[in-house]
């Protein structure tokens, strides 16, 4: 009997990559940009967030795209910044993909948008694989997760353009230097930007993370 190998994972991806290239074209031809933050569950992705889009919106109009598995908690706490939020919920599903963007793009008012930013279902894994049509990836890790961490997970390290290394208050607690994380990162990736986030004299500190995104957003323009 003649067999027929049929390469299922290749195709999808390849799928997901013409639509991704799509998306790319449709952010392009309104001059929005795109952000993709990816990250493990709780590293600290929503808080960054919260903590940015009050001096991004400042500046810019933004839309945020929140990919759960369940519930609309993480929209809702976009909501409360003032940004609107649109909540995806994957239903078990381990990350976003182009097609689901496309979607939620349809639902968006482009000619009034100039920022997108997309918080991917939480896994340091599914989702560093699936372009969406971003302009610009970061990766954030929590110092809890462990300094070992940007070892153990490679490709989150290298397809990304900045990584955040977040709660850097809690790294006394949990026997974490975040001077050896941040090494463990930049060996595997030299052209990776690292910044810190974390919470000094209870304050949330995010100035430099704003001023990268905001330095990005500008430099895009000019091309
Ligand atoms: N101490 C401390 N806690 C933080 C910090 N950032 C986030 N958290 C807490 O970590 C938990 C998970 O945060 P969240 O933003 O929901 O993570 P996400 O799942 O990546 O979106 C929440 O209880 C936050 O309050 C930080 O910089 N310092
Ligand atoms: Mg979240």
């Amino acid at each position: 009997m003649k067999m027929c190998k049929i390469e299922i994972g290749k195709d999808l991806k390849e799928l997901n990559n013409e639509i991704a290239a799509k998306n790319r074209n449709s952010f392009k031809l309104h001059d929005i940009f795109v952000l993709n933050i990816m990250g493990s569950p709780g590293a600290g992705k929503t808080t960054l967030l919260e903590n940015i889009l009050p001096l991004l919106s400042e500046k810019y109009h933004i839309v945020v795209i929140e990919g759960d598995l369940a519930t609309e908690n993480d929209a809702q706490r976009i909501r409360k910044t003032g940004v609107t939020a649109l909540q995806i919920n994957t239903n078990g599903g381990c990350h976003l993909d182009a097609h689901m963007i496309h979607h939620e793009f349809e639902k968006i008012n482009a000619a009034e948008t100039e920022l997108i930013i997309i918080e991917n279902v939480g896994n340091l894994v599914c989702p560093i694989s699936f372009d969406l049509g971003e302009d610009l990836r970061i990766v954030v890790l929590s110092t809890p997760e462990g300094e070992d961490k940007p070892l153990k997970y490679p490709p989150a390290m290298l397809k990304t353009d900045a990584v955040i290394l977040t709660k850097t208050d809690l790294a006394g607690y949990v026997d974490v230097n975040t001077e050896i994380m941040k090494k463990h990162i930049t060996d595997i990736n030299p052209r990776v930007c690292v910044m810190e986030s974390g919470k000094i004299n209870g304050v949330y500190s995010a100035d430099k993370i704003v001023s990268y995104i905001k330095d990005k957003i500008e430099a895009k323009k000019v091309f």
